[in-house]
């Protein structure tokens, strides 16, 4: 006789699968038992009628968070299944990330009965605000219990966090997707116990349509911004007005005649701070994270519009007029003929193509890495990664845009290498990362992998020098040198190699460009750590 427990837990698997939830990260713990019984059961495939779900079992709940994360950012959605207790605050970092970046991600936490709370039960606590803001919808599951129709209560909550996670809520219009969180009390038996699986339909979702937005202006001196996930929509309404476009490495969107190249360096010169004050409108598509000029082009721009688009990004900067959620169609399909004054155009794009270069280190490793990855995905670290990748990146040929990905919705350098894992067994591909020395060691976890585990193949390159080397280049260098390479640089001294061996990962260090060339065309065979110390 199946316990009503592992009734419930099946139909939820069973509803998540029917919704396209099917890349699922499973914690061990005992609390969570139903749930690991019913996913096994499916992952295995040998129970007749059980959906079909790729189950990812991983020890440390930050980690899975994040390897999650990847699964969603690369399938559309994923969820993770963690015990009671400390298990489940270990997801918050990677929710935080799924809320700013607007990925669905379900948090789905086993929890004691609402009964035991505040009595001094072990692993018990209250769970049910822990990810706060950042989460769509908190959903305090009761027990199952006999006598109820656990299959009906399931599918309920499945599709409610479903509609939430894709944003489709009436009563809270304007939030976007992302991620929710479901806290399911499980009282005894929590053990094994044979019963059928339930038949589950996809959830009916109902968008409010959005407002209608205004035409685009025709002014002269406009800029296009697109942020992190702007998507192509920002390339052809910079180029179908012939206005410059600052495009971010992950907008998705470097691409066209009118890309302004090392925008971040050219808006720290004085014919940069001219240019800013110049403008008189700028659209911003997606959200800009990576340079301080672009922020005060935001900032002081005269008009200011702004298309969230796909992202869940609500604030808006001070001061814009428009603000949309996706990039009308009007915008562009509108034929519009490319302002005729060339002359601002062209006050962006003379500028020296090598303005703020650093020719060796960091920008010569991210230059390797884009060339030896082409189109392939790549994942760039927060910090001075990311950022040598927007220096260095060329502007992509029509339809060329290369998949080039980052976790900018908080921009931690925690959960970098999870992520990378996650994104590689989503897109059952080989994925490359470019990530700083405190990066890598800030989750050296990630690179666990058991040994039942499907395996992933990604490579993780490392810019590797010891410490932040951001730091050096911000207000703090001009602190007492040993007081700030202490409390700034974080100097660790770590042996990488060690790390990743003792994980299974290989290791190789490489001291030039041609080294590490020759290291990335090599066929990556599980997980690679490439450490790169350029001069
Ligand atoms: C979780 C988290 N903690 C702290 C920070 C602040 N932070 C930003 S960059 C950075 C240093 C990163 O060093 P590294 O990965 O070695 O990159 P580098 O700057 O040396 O290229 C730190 C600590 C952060 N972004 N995220
Ligand atoms: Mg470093």
């Amino acid at each position: 006789m199946t316990t009503p427990a592992m009734t419930f837990s099946r139909a939820l698997i069973a509803n998540l699968a029917a919704n396209d939830v099917r890349d699922i990260v499973l914690c061990p713990g005992s609390r969570s038992g139903p749930l690991a019984h019913a996913l096994a059961e499916a992952a295995e495939g040998i129970v007749l009628g059980a959906p079909d779900i790729r189950l990812h079992v991983r020890i440390d709940e930050r980690s899975a968070g994040f390897v999650a994360l990847g699964l969603a950012i690369a399938r559309g959605a994923a969820a993770v299944v963690t015990t009671s207790g400390t298990a489940v605050g270990n997801l918050l970092p990677a929710m935080m990330e799924a809320h700013h970046s607007g990925i669905r991600l379900f948090a789905i936490t086993a929890d004691r009965p609402f009964s035991l709370r505040a009595t001094g039960a072990n692993q018990t606590t209250d769970q049910r605000h822990i990810f706060g803001p950042f989460a769509r919808l908190i959903r305090d599951v009761v027990p199952p219990g006999p006598g109820r129709d656990l299959e009906a209560e399931a599918a309920v909550v499945v599709r409610e966090a479903t509609a939430r996670s894709v944003g489709a809520s009436p009563s809270l219009p304007g939030l976007g997707a992302g991620p929710v969180h479901l806290n399911l009390q499980f009282a005894q038996p929590l053990g094994p116990s044979r019963g059928p699986w339930p038949s589950a339909a996809p959830a009916e979702l109902a968008f409010e349509p959005e407002a209608s937005a205004p035409p685009l202006p025709t002014v002269t001196r406009g800029v296009v911004i697109a942020g992190d996930r702007a998507g192509p929509a920002a390339a052809t309404i910079a180029s179908s007005h012939g206005w410059p476009l600052l495009a971010e490495p992950t907008s998705g969107a470097r691409t066209g005649p009118t890309v302004v190249p090392r925008y971040a360096a050219l808006l720290g010169t004085d014919e940069g701070r001219a240019l800013i004050a110049d403008a008189e409108f700028v659209l911003l598509i997606g959200r800009a994270t990576l340079s301080r000029g672009v922020r005060s082009l935001i900032d002081g721009a005269a008009t200011l519009w702004v298309a969230r688009h796909g992202s869940p990004w609500r604030e808006a900067p001070v001061g814009a007029k428009v603000v949309v959620q996706d990039v009308p169609f009007d915008w562009i399909r509108s034929e519009v003929s490319p302002a005729e004054d060339r002359a601002w155009l062209e006050r962006w794009l003379t500028v020296s193509p090598d303005v703020g270069a650093d020719a060796g280190g960091i920008e010569a490793i991210a230059s390797t890495v884009l060339a030896s990855v082409g189109d392939g995905p790549l994942l760039v670290g927060s910090s001075r990664s990311i950022r040598a990748v927007d220096a260095v990146l060329p502007a992509a040929g029509p339809g060329g845009a290369g998949t080039i990905l980052a976790n900018r919705g908080l921009a931690g350098i925690d959960g970098t290498l999870s992520t990378a894992s996650g994104l590689a067994l989503g897109l059952d591909a080989p994925v490359t990362a470019l990530v700083g020395d405190l990066t890598f060691l800030h989750d050296a976890g990630g690179l666990l992998v058991g040994p039942l585990e499907r395996r992933p193949q990604f490579r993780v390159v490392v810019a590797s020098d010891n410490g932040g080397a951001i730091f050096s280049t911000l207000e703090h260098a001009g602190a007492d040198p040993d007081a700030f390479t202490r409390v700034f640089t974080t100097p660790h001294g770590v042996d990488l190699g060690a790390i990743a061996h003792a994980y299974g990962a290989s290791h190789v260090r490489v001291r030039d460009a041609e080294d590490l060339r020759d290291a990335l065309a090599r066929p990556l065979v599980g997980v690679e750590v490439v450490e790169a110390t350029l001069a």
